[in-house]
């Protein structure tokens, strides 16, 4: 599914969001940088060694925060690591705006024309996936809406229930 934002493109796939080549791909992380398991585990194993090496440099961020590496072996040319909320934190919907917001915001100052998120937090962290597509398609369509240089942005979802419940809520949102 592809809609028009603003002057770029918001698309929906359903896929592993490591064979995506878009210029950059957001994994879901960690405060403390540390590869786990899901996107981030994916990321790890088929972009190799550097990317946990370069996130150890910058040794972690703050929840609802975004930062930038490399993407190693991976098709796509950086990793945007969005650290989204664990269900039952506390400010969850804020968190997960901001981490969506700020990987937009580094993508444009860092002239990334192209950018794949995951449903971030609706693995490990337990965040509904209903209310993720909510607050992160809502958090995009609006920025594309502002000054951007982004051309496009996916959402890459992972089996298809996941992309059933993004591509309904796409819907509404288009039709609003
Ligand atoms: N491509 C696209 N989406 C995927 C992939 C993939 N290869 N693999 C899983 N998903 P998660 P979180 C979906 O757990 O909840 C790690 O240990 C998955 O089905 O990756 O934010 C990190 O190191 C789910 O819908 O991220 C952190 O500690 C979504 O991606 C923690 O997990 C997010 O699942 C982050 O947990």
């Amino acid at each position: 599914m592809k809609v028009d934002a603003g002057t770029s493109i918001l698309e929906l796939v359903e896929g592993d969001i490591t064979e995506m080549q878009t210029d950059a791909i957001v994994n879901a992380a960690n405060a403390r940088l540390i590869l786990g398991g899901g996107v981030a585990g994916a990321i790890r194993t088929k972009g190799g060694p550097k990317i946990q090496e370069e996130c150890d440099k910058i040794e972690g961020t703050f929840v609802g925060g975004a930062v930038k590496t490399t993407g190693g072996d991976l098709k796509a040319k950086y990793v945007i690591h969005a650290v989204g909320p664990r269900a039952g934190e506390g400010s969850e919907e804020e968190k997960l705006k901001n981490a969506t917001l700020n990987s937009l915001k580094l993508a444009d100052e860092e002239d990334i024309k192209s950018i794949a998120f995951p449903a971030i937090s609706t693995g490990v962290f337990g965040f509904p996936v209903q209310r993720c597509a909510e607050i992160m398609l809502q958090t995009t369509i609006e920025y594309l809406k502002g000054q951007t240089k982004l051309e496009k942005v996916v959402f890459c979802l992972y089996g298809h229930e996941s992309y059933e419940i993004f591509a309904n809520q796409l819907k509404r949102e288009t039709s609003k």
